[in-house]
């Protein structure tokens, strides 16, 4: 029965995930390397009874309205459903499903090398070898700070959040976290984590933030250009979740100003309109959200997916289904 299920994917997959996708269910894939249009996007929610989209397809009430009747389930590829207005979709009596944990570990990681790339300098190093320009070593070149004994904030202390801090306490820092609920104490101990209820007070004592928290409109511009003041001037601030959680420009003036050390980013604000002052700042590592893009990653994504998408069609709730009170 659940071969006769209509699925549209919004973006190209890993082959082995399209595949897969085409075995279990009518698929229609999608031919190039690019988003869909609006229109595109429409036509999709009209003859889908089960859409797959990405964090580049923006289904906001205006689209989600547009459904066809058919349309029961958005199995999003992802883990952040902040481009997915969930509670117009429960309205339209269509789930809502995305794909968390498998993402956790290589964000995590992604965090930890934007944090050492900003901290030991690693682009201005890059710079001067790929110029061919390095004159050899001298002791008092390129130096950086030791992340050992520094205090990170982790903003947001869910799975990825914990796997920040696992890392963070391998790597010898103080773990403080700011996070809605406190964490059970027998956790908080496991991670060596300080509670701070007060986001203020945690941003003003920390070395390093980590922002490791959803995109909700309780989140919006939680790092704001007041709190970013409250920071010290040597402090440096890691993104690897949604660009909204900042504000982008107050963040890039301040680090044109020094008055902060840093910054280690991998999602955007405006989403591919970055901020052009950040792109020229020696103290500045950008990337092009790569935080969850590994092979094993995607693969286990379109698995979540698989099976979002497989249990919904054997009658039953998909094991990932997101509702609008979690959010
Ligand atoms: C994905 C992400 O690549 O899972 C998320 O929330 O931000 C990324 O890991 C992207 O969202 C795919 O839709």
């Amino acid at each position: 029965s659940s071969k006769r299920l209509s699925v549209v994917v919004t973006r190209r997959l890993p082959e082995p995930v399209e595949a897969r996708l085409c075995e279990l269910f009518e698929t229609t894939l999608r031919t190039d390397d690019t988003p869909m249009t609006r229109t595109e996007l429409a036509q999709a929610m009209q003859s889908a009874d089960v859409l797959v989209p990405t964090i580049t397809d923006v289904l906001d009430a205006g689209m989600i309205g547009q459904a066809g009747d058919r349309l029961r389930l958005i199995a999003n590829f992802g883990a952040g459903i902040d481009h997915i207005d969930v509670a117009t979709a429960r309205q339209r009596g269509i789930l809502v499903s995305n794909t968390p944990g498998v993402v956790t570990e290589d964000t995590a990681d992604m965090t930890m090398a934007l944090l050492l790339a900003v901290t030991r300098r690693m682009p201005e190093g890059m710079a001067v070898m790929q110029a061919g320009t390095w004159s050899g070593w001298a002791p008092t070149a390129f130096l950086g700070g030791r992340l050992g004994g520094r205090r990170l904030g982790i903003l947001g202390m869910g799975r990825i959040g914990m796997a920040v801090a696992r890392r963070a306490q391998a790597f010898g820092m103080q773990i403080h976290y700011h996070n809605r609920r406190r964490l059970r104490p027998e956790v908080e101990e496991s991670l060596g984590a300080t509670y701070w209820e007060s986001l203020d007070q945690m941003v003003a004592r920390m070395d390093v933030i980590s922002v490791n928290c959803p995109h909700t409109p309780s989140t919006f511009h939680l790092l704001n250009a007041r709190r970013l003041k409250l920071m010290k001037p040597t402090a440096v601030v890691v993104n690897t979740s949604r660009g909204e959680v900042i504000d982008e420009n107050a963040l890039a003036r301040m680090l044109k100003a020094k008055e902060l050390a840093g910054a280690g980013l991998d999602v955007y604000e405006k989403g591919v309109d970055v901020n052009p002052e950040l792109r020229n700042l020696p103290n500045v590592v950008l990337l092009p959200h790569m935080g969850s893009a590994t092979v094993e990653g995607r693969l286990e994504m379109g698995e979540k997916v698989l099976l979002n998408i497989k249990t919904f069609a054997d009658g039953h709730r998909p094991p990932d289904q997101v509702v609008p009170s979690m959010l």
